[in-house]
C-alpha cells in the first residue's frame, strides 16, 4: 500500500512536472527556416489569371482565406466553360454551380446545384460564416444567397454552352474520354467530353502561415439534374487541416468522393508523404478501383503542405497546374500516371 501511494505521488509530481517544465527540445520537430510563404497553387492554366487575383491578397501580407475566394472569383468572372455562369448545362439545360471553401480553423461552407448566382464561391464563404451548415443546396442555397444580397442573374446559357449543348442533345449520351481537360474548343471533340473538366481549385498559404482552400465549379457537363459532384464537397473536393497541409481535386467527381480525395491526401501527408507522394498515392487508389476503366476517366489532385511544400498528381497527361510565390504565376505540367 505504502508503495502504492509512493508510486502515485512520483508518478503525481512527474506529471506536474511535465505540465510546467518546457518541453526538451530535442521533442519539438525541428524550427523549419525554409517554409515558403506566402504560396498559392491552384488547378489549370485558368489559376494563372485566379493566382494573379489570390496574389494582390498575399503579396500584401493578406489573409489566406481571402486569397481563395478573390482568387477563384476571377476564374468565376471569366465565365469560361466550366466554372461560373458561363458553364455547360445539365442535360436538362440549367447551369448548376457547386462550391466549398475551408479556412484553417476547419470552419468551412458550401454549395450545390446554386443557380443564377455569379459567385457561388462567395454564397459558400457566407455559408461558413453566416450559418451553423457546411451545405446547402439548390433552391435553398438560391434563397439564401438572394437573402444574403446576392443578385439573380438571367437563366440563360452563354452562346459557347449554348452550342455544346445543342451539340450534345444530337445523342444525349453522356460518355468522358480520355484527354479531355481544358479544351479551347467547346464547339469541337467527342460530345459529352470536352466539355468535362476545368474546375478551379486554389489552396493558399499566407504570410502569418495561415491555411486555406476553395473549390468552384458548373461540375460535368449535361451531368443529370441534381447530380452532385466532389467540388462542393468537403473531404473530396477540398481539405484543410493547419497542423498538415490542404489538398484539392479536379476531374471526375465520382471517383474523387469514392475515395473521400482531398481528405486521403491530407491524411497521406500526415503520415508523412511528400505532397507530391500524396497525390500520387491517392491517384494509385483510384486507379486500382477503377481497373481498366481508369484509361476513360481524369482526376488530379493538387497538394500545399503547412510548410509551403506543393504536389500535383493526375491520372492522364493534360492537367496543368499554377503555383504563385511572387506576382508572376509558373504553369506546371503535372505528373500523370498512365503513360
Ligand atoms: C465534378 N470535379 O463535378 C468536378 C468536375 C471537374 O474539372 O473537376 N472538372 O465532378
Amino acid at each position: 500500500m505504502a508503495s502504492r501511494r509512493k508510486f502515485l505521488q512520483s508518478s503525481a509530481a512527474g506529471l506536474a512536472g511535465l505540465a510546467t517544465a518546457p518541453l526538451a527540445a530535442a521533442a519539438l520537430p525541428p524550427a523549419s527556416p525554409s517554409v515558403v510563404k506566402p504560396i498559392v497553387i491552384s488547378t489549370w492554366d485558368a489559376g494563372v489569371n485566379a493566382n494573379k487575383g489570390a496574389w494582390k491578397v498575399l503579396g500584401s501580407g493578406g489573409y489566406a482565406l481571402d486569397a481563395v475566394e478573390t482568387g477563384v472569383m476571377v476564374t468565376e468572372a471569366e465565365q469560361g466553360c466550366c466554372v461560373g455562369l458561363g458553364g455547360n448545362p445539365d442535360r436538362d439545360g440549367y447551369v448548376t454551380l457547386d462550391a466549398c471553401i475551408m479556412d484553417e480553423k476547419f470552419n468551412c461552407g458550401g454549395v450545390a446545384g446554386l443557380e443564377r448566382i455569379k459567385h457561388p464561391i462567395s454564397v459558400a464563404r457566407r455559408v461558413m460564416e453566416r450559418t451553423p451548415h457546411v451545405l446547402i443546396v439548390g433552391e435553398g442555397a438560391q434563397q439564401f444567397a438572394v437573402a444574403q444580397g446576392f443578385s439573380l442573374e438571367p437563366q440563360h446559357l452563354s452562346p459557347d454552352a449554348k452550342k455544346a449543348y445543342e451539340q450534345w442533345l444530337k445523342t444525349s449520351q453522356y460518355k468522358p474520354v480520355v484527354n479531355i481537360e481544358n479544351s479551347k474548343s467547346r464547339s469541337t471533340g467527342p460530345v459529352g467530353g470536352p466539355q468535362n473538366h476545368d474546375t478551379i481549385a486554389m489552396l493558399a498559404l499566407d504570410a502569418q502561415g495561415r491555411l486555406s482552400g476553395s473549390c468552384t465549379t458548373s461540375g460535368m457537363a449535361f451531368k443529370m439534374r441534381g447530380r452532385v459532384g466532389d467540388s462542393p464537397l468537403i473531404g473530396s473536393g477540398l481539405f484543410v487541416d493547419p497542423a498538415v497541409g490542404a489538398a484539392a481535386a479536379t476531374g471526375q467527381g465520382e471517383d474523387v468522393v469514392r475515395i473521400a480525395g482531398a481528405h486521403t491526401v491530407v491524411e497521406l501527408m500526415r503520415q508523412g508523404r511528400t505532397p507530391q507522394q500524396a497525390c500520387k498515392e491517392a491517384i494509385e487508389r483510384i486507379a486500382a478501383i477503377k481497373g481498366a476503366k481508369a484509361k476513360d476517366i481524369q482526376v488530379a489532385f493538387i497538394a500545399l503542405d503547412k510548410n509551403g511544400r506543393t504536389g500535383s498528381y493526375a491520372l492522364q497527361t493534360g492537367f496543368n497546374y499554377a503555383v504563385s510565390t511572387t506576382d508572376t504565376p509558373r504553369l506546371l505540367d503535372s505528373e500523370f500516371l498512365l503513360k
